[in-house]
């Protein structure tokens, strides 16, 4: 039997599941232990197959749009936020809804009205179509809060005063094109307000320095994470930009390419805010069972980030 080659397979941290993943998930639980089956949820609680068709077992019903749901069941808005129209057709049709928009979103929102309460248009960064985008564009009167994606875009931003206006950002851009981004814009509008830096959250700017600590070392990196989802496709982003040619999202093991990556030496995983630990392992195990892997965690910073879940779910009815 030939020996299995040498491997050395760095693990990255933080990787997976967030602060906002965790509340999101478990809200979805507690409300089906609550109200029983079904429940439904617009849109997919978080962007991962294996996550959403756990909560399918437990009985969650998925939609895309409120009304698909029957006025008589409970619905679970996702983590990514929604438009404002949206609870106020669930509050319309007196129907019993929880919002499981993570509260870092909900900051975003929060500080969009703010500035529209102070007069101020918005530039928003973010990525068109994404729920996060549509979801915290929504929070305001259409017209208020113009898109930008790119730097490119700030070019073509036609603001109705040039001297108010704010911009805000999705929490799960990559922080490297958003500093370039937020630039350009103070560039051409030099009166522009917003946050400190940008509404990136901790988790998002967590795993992308994670990604940038191994990925000089490694000749391949796997994110495993899901295809729609933006802070997972930005980690393969961010190692490709900091020099690892070869980096893929895959879902799970059976996604690897195992023809690509013969020959290498060293790999990096990590895996997107909404990917589950089970996945990693099993991603791992199938790197054990082909070469003499050896494992090396490297962690960037630690997190201890918890949120509540609503309260309608921790009272008895
Ligand atoms: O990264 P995305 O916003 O596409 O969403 P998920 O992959 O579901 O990750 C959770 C983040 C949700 C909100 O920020
Ligand atoms: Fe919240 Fe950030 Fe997680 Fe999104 S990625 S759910 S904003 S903690």
């Amino acid at each position: 039997m030939t020996q299995a080659p040498p491997l050395t397979l760095y693990l990255a941290a933080p990787r997976g599941f967030c602060a906002g993943v965790d509340r999101a998930i478990k809200i979805v639980e507690m409300a089906l232990q609550k109200w029983g089956a079904p429940v439904y949820v617009r849109h997919e609680i978080v962007h991962n197959k294996f996550v959403v068709d756990g909560l399918k077992a437990l009985g969650a019903i998925f939609v895309e749009e409120l009304d698909e749901v029957p006025d008589d069941r409970p619905v679970i808005f996702s983590a990514h936020g929604v438009p404002k129209s949206v609870p106020q057709a669930a509050q319309a049709r007196q129907m019993v809804f929880v919002d499981a928009t993570c509260p870092l979103v909900s900051k975003v929102h929060i500080e969009a009205e703010r500035h529209h309460e102070n007069g101020l248009q918005m530039v928003m960064i973010g990525h068109a179509g994404h729920p996060e985008t549509i979801g915290t564009m929504g929070q305001l009167p259409p017209g208020e809060v113009l898109l930008v994606e790119t730097v490119a875009d700030v070019a073509h931003v036609t603001p109705r005063d040039p001297e108010r206006l704010a911009f805000i950002t999705q929490t799960t851009l990559s922080v490297d094109d958003t500093v370039e981004i937020v630039a350009a814009l103070k560039a051409r509008f030099p009166a522009i307000i917003g946050p400190h830096k940008e509404d990136i959250c901790y988790a998002t700017t967590n795993r992308q320095a994670a990604v940038k600590a191994i990925a000089h070392k490694i000749d391949a990196l796997l994110v495993i994470g899901a295809p729609n989802s933006s802070n997972s496709r930005r980690l393969v982003e961010v190692g490709r930009a900091n020099g690892c040619s070869y980096s893929q999202l895959v879902q799970r093991a059976t996604d690897i390419d195992w023809r690509a990556l013969t020959g290498i030496r060293a790999i990096g995983i990590t895996a997107g805010a909404s990917a589950p630990e089970v996945l990693v392992n099993e991603v791992i195990d199938s790197f054990r069972n082909r070469f003499e892997t050896t494992v090396v965690p490297v962690e960037t910073a630690q997190e201890n980030v918890e949120f509540k879940v609503p309260r309608i779910l921790r009272v008895a009815e």
